[in-house]
């Protein structure tokens, strides 16, 4: 059987080609609001979304193969483990949400777990990365009925209509969710709470808390993966901002931040020096930072208490032996 893949767009939306149009409009409108902003405000930061253009995507599918880098190889492998406990505890016949498309390999181990799954739907705001994961899914798993939508994934408010006549599943891997502060991070598991619905289950990759020399290592490592990463930031602010960034005069910072529990990511400006973004000029003091990326780790207990506060039950975690990551699957 062919598998069906119709791609959804919020309620309201107009034909989907001319609201991905729309859509990338408003995007690179947003990310030169954003950069502007960042660049003005002290301390500066620019948000980590915007890592994520056709480079930056490259370069995290890079670090994601990366020794240092554990989170993926480690989750992947508990998902391995444990699929066929998930599957038993959260029951046959869940339609499977996911949130972001960017995992379709742990997303195709979870779905081959499952005896029936009447629908796939994955939210993500990238159509192009959206189309490509159901297209590669849907060679996987013959059959399978996917409704990509269209969305930004941490206010999405409805799904398809067809996906509530059934009890929902959803998935959030690869501890994005350690990307949000823990007031946003919060408001996301209450959307998703009222998103699934009653009666349903959710299961999240969280990034553990561990000594700090593996988080540095995680990301700073040894080919520079990670700093090519954070500066096409600025690279993409060249090419799609008309900025002037001399990416040799910037370098990768990561710093672990205690008190926080926290990766953070700079870019440190090396010399006093003047940069041009849509015609304004930002001045810079040598050793002066962009901060661009924070990335939370939690103890199974402190995430446990925050999917609580956002109306969750924790019903099960499990973790790797060296207690690297942790694979939590909570219930409403
Ligand atoms: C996508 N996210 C979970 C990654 C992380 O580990 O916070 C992004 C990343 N930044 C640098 N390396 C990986």
């Amino acid at each position: 059987m062919e598998s069906d893949i119709s791609l959804h767009l919020p309620s309201g939306s107009a034909a989907p080609s001319g609201s991905l149009r729309a859509k990338e409009a408003l995007g690179s409108d947003d990310f030169a609001q954003a950069v502007l902003a960042g660049l003005t405000r002290r301390p500066r930061s620019i948000p980590c979304r915007f890592f994520y253009d056709a480079r930056g995507s490259e370069l995290f599918e890079e670090i994601t193969k990366l020794e240092e880098y554990y989170p993926t190889r480690v989750e992947t492998a508990l998902l391995e483990a444990h699929r066929a406990e998930i599957a038993t505890l959260v029951g046959a016949g869940r339609i499977l949400v996911e949130f972001g498309s960017g995992s379709s390999r742990k997303t195709s181990l979870l779905l081959g777990a499952f005896d029936e799954v009447p629908a796939y739907i994955p939210i993500d705001i990238a159509a192009e990365s959206l189309k490509e994961a159901a297209e590669w899914l849907s060679g996987q798993h013959d059959g399978l009925t996917i409704l990509p939508l269209i969305a930004d994934f941490t206010t999405t408010r409805a799904l398809p209509l067809v996906a509530r006549s059934k009890r929902r599943l959803g998935f959030f891997s690869g501890s994005t969710i350690g990307n949000l502060s823990h007031a946003e991070a919060k408001a996301f598991l209450a959307n998703a709470a009222r998103l699934l619905g009653a009666g349903s289950a959710f299961l999240l990759g969280v990034d553990l808390k561990k000594p700090v020399s593996i988080l540095i290592a995680a990301y700073n490592d040894g080919r520079g993966i990670t700093a090519a990463f954070n500066l096409n930031l600025l690279g993409r602010i060249n090419r799609e901002l008309g900025g002037n960034f001399d990416l040799a005069r910037f370098a990768h910072d990561a710093v672990y931040n205690e008190t926080h529990g926290r990766i953070e990511l700079y870019l440190k400006s090396l010399a006093e020096q003047t940069v041009r973004v849509l015609g304004r000029a930002f001045s810079f003091a040598a050793g002066e930072r962009i901060h661009t990326e924070n990335s939370h780790k939690y103890t199974v207990a402190e995430f446990q208490t925050l999917a609580r506060a956002s109306g969750w039950t924790p019903a099960k975690a499990w973790t790797d032996p060296d207690q690297l990551f942790s694979l939590h699957l909570l219930r409403l």
